[in-house]
């Protein structure tokens, strides 16, 4: 059965896939899943239809038969679950690369969103620059530590897992608004690594048309 995901009509990013369907359409595109796309206005994602699938009215949601899910990291997992080649066999393996998914979600975006969501709605605050100081600070120990487990391995533990596929959408939000990422080789290296991937590339060049045909209409 051919899933359907849910993306923004028009992305506030004009195409530079980080919105959070990005993610969902390459783990699809690693495990050779074709899928439908419903796009969303602002308008619609908050209507009942929309909010039956996403209680908080927001995208991605992916739809497969009669399951409905919605946040990222659950619909990565459930894709990486059904499919071969986004977690290993091995049941220890697999743990640990559950465990990756949920650090990319839980330990390195927050920071990286906070600093994002300060740079659009705190700039006039008094406290500003405090605030991004500590965000960017915050980022830098995350960094530093991610940086210095990866070392030279290509992904994070073994093979290519969903826990890359999360960590590497997590890095491309930060290398769009920052210079942070440049302060560590490896990781820039690994971005770029995740970025040249076939599936990568399938994925973002499919969420960039959306936003050029939008742009035309
Ligand atoms: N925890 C949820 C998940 O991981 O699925 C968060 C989902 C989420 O934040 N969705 C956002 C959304 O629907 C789009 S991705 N926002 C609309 C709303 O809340 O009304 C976040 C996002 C938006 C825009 C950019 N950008 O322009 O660069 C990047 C990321």
């Amino acid at each position: 059965m051919t899933p359907t995901i849910t993306a923004f009509e028009r992305s506030p990013d004009r195409g530079k896939g980080l919105a959070r369907d990005m993610r969902i359409r390459w783990a699809l595109e690693e495990v050779r899943q074709p899928y439908d796309v419903r796009l969303l206005s602002f308008k619609a994602m908050k209507e009942p239809a929309h909010l039956a699938l996403n209680p908080f009215g927001q995208i991605p949601t992916y739809e497969e038969g009669d399951l409905a899910l919605f946040e990222s990291g659950a619909i990565v997992f459930h894709i990486a679950e059904r499919h071969t080649g986004l977690l290993p066999d091995d049941a220890n393996a697999r743990a640990r690369a559950v465990a990756w998914m949920f650090a990319a979600l839980n330990t390195v975006e927050p920071p990286i969103f906070d600093r994002s969501l300060a740079k659009i709605l705190e700039r006039d605050e008094p406290w500003y620059e405090q605030r991004l100081r500590f965000l960017e600070d915050s980022i830098r120990k995350r960094l530093g530590a991610l940086s210095a487990r990866l070392g030279d391995a290509e992904w994070l533990d073994g093979g290519f897992s969903a826990g890359d596929l999360l960590m590497v959408s997590v890095l491309l939000r930060l290398k769009a608004s920052s210079e942070i990422l440049d302060e560590y080789p490896n990781l820039s290296v690994y971005v770029a690594r995740g970025e040249a991937r076939p599936a990568y590339k399938r994925a973002f060049d499919a969420q960039l048309a959306v936003f050029t045909a939008a742009s035309k209409g």
